[in-house]
């Protein structure tokens, strides 16, 4: 097992882009929750591969923006960049047929010894000529940037490239042990994972303002060998979004729950039951006592 490789690898990026899409399709395991709501993931979360020859622990990150500046987006920002500034090898992700300015303001910020792999996604949406030009001037841009170690087109939806990706990251992880089972896919309990899968069915059934405002607690989880139990809350900042969530007479949050205890029960192995509640906490996304309460801090 001498060749055998190890090593953390940060996915950072822009909202949207992919990345936990791309870390559910490499590990081969829904580990992080995905919709086309910006900063969906709000955790720094590890997606485990093992394979004979190498383990790679991706670090899934909270997207890159600079919309929003409350208490929650000041951790999420934090989360993001301590990946960026401990990890030393990462993927830097973008859509590859929409790459902005704050895409390029993040290349920028990537540590200059850090190993990076470009990794432009999406790519099941280039079709015509004019975007596969558009892709390969994208290329040649990137790499008078930054020196990244490959510039790998994907497609995280079909699978695309995924393998080509996979090769070129191994070879810049250090020889080493396995340093998780092999078993595991990620370091998150199956109480953080309901939660998220509950948060996911909001983000995915709810409009384009609300989930910003909105997160999930857990009130009471209960294991038995044939039955779980979960009580949770579903806390939004303003009492005129508590409407929103309930939808007309409560269909929307019942939607909700079907969905999410649906997943859950397939994640936890057992029949679920869930209750779920609405709960207004003013503002709660700009305190940043009340932001770190419902679960969003540095894992130390
Ligand atoms: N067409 C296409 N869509 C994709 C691909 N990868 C992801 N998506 C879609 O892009 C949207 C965003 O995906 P996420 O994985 O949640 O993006 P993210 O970068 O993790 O977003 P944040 O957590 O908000 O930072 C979802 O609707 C995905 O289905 C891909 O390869 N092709
Ligand atoms: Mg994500």
């Amino acid at each position: 097992m001498s060749n055998h490789r190890a090593g953390l690898v940060g996915v950072v990026g822009r909202p949207n882009v992919g990345k936990s899409t791309l870390v559910n399709a490499l590990v081969g395991f829904p580990v992080a929750i995905t919709s086309r709501k910006a900063q969906t993931t709000r955790h720094r979360i590890l997606g485990v591969l093992t394979r004979p020859e190498a383990q790679v622990l991706f670090v899934d990150t909270p997207g890159l923006q600079n919309e929003h500046t409350v208490a929650l987006n000041r951790q999420l920002r934090r989360a993001a960049f301590s990946v960026m500034a401990e990890v030393p090898v990462l993927l830097w992700v973008a859509d590859v047929l929409k790459v902005n300015d704050e895409d390029l303001s993040i290349v920028k910020a990537l540590p200059p010894e850090a190993s990076v792999i470009a990794v432009l996604n999406k790519a099941d949406r280039i079709q015509r000529d004019l975007h596969r030009k558009a892709a390969f001037a994208l290329g040649l841009k990137l790499a008078e940037l930054y020196p990244f170690k490959a510039i790998v087109p994907v497609s995280a939806q079909t699978g695309f490239q995924l393998e080509v990706l996979l090769a070129e990251l191994i070879a810049l992880l250090p020889q080493g042990p396995a340093l998780m089972d092999a078993e595991q896919v990620t370091d998150r309990p199956l109480r953080f994972m309901a939660a998220e899968l509950i948060r996911e069915k909001l983000f995915r059934l709810l409009g384009d303002e609300l989930p910003y405002e909105a997160t999930v607690v857990i009130d009471q989880y209960d294991e038995s060998p044939n039955h779980t139990v979960i009580h949770a809350t579903v806390i939004v900042g303003r009492a005129s979004h508590k409407p929103m969530v309930l939808g007309e007479s409560g269909q929307r949050l019942k939607r909700i729950g079907t969905e999410a205890r649906r997943d859950i029960a397939k994640l936890v192995g057992t029949p679920v039951e869930l209750r779920l509640w609405v709960k207004v906490v003013a503002n709660w996304a700009d305190q940043d006592k009340l932001v770190q309460s419902f679960g969003y801090s540095e894992p130390s």
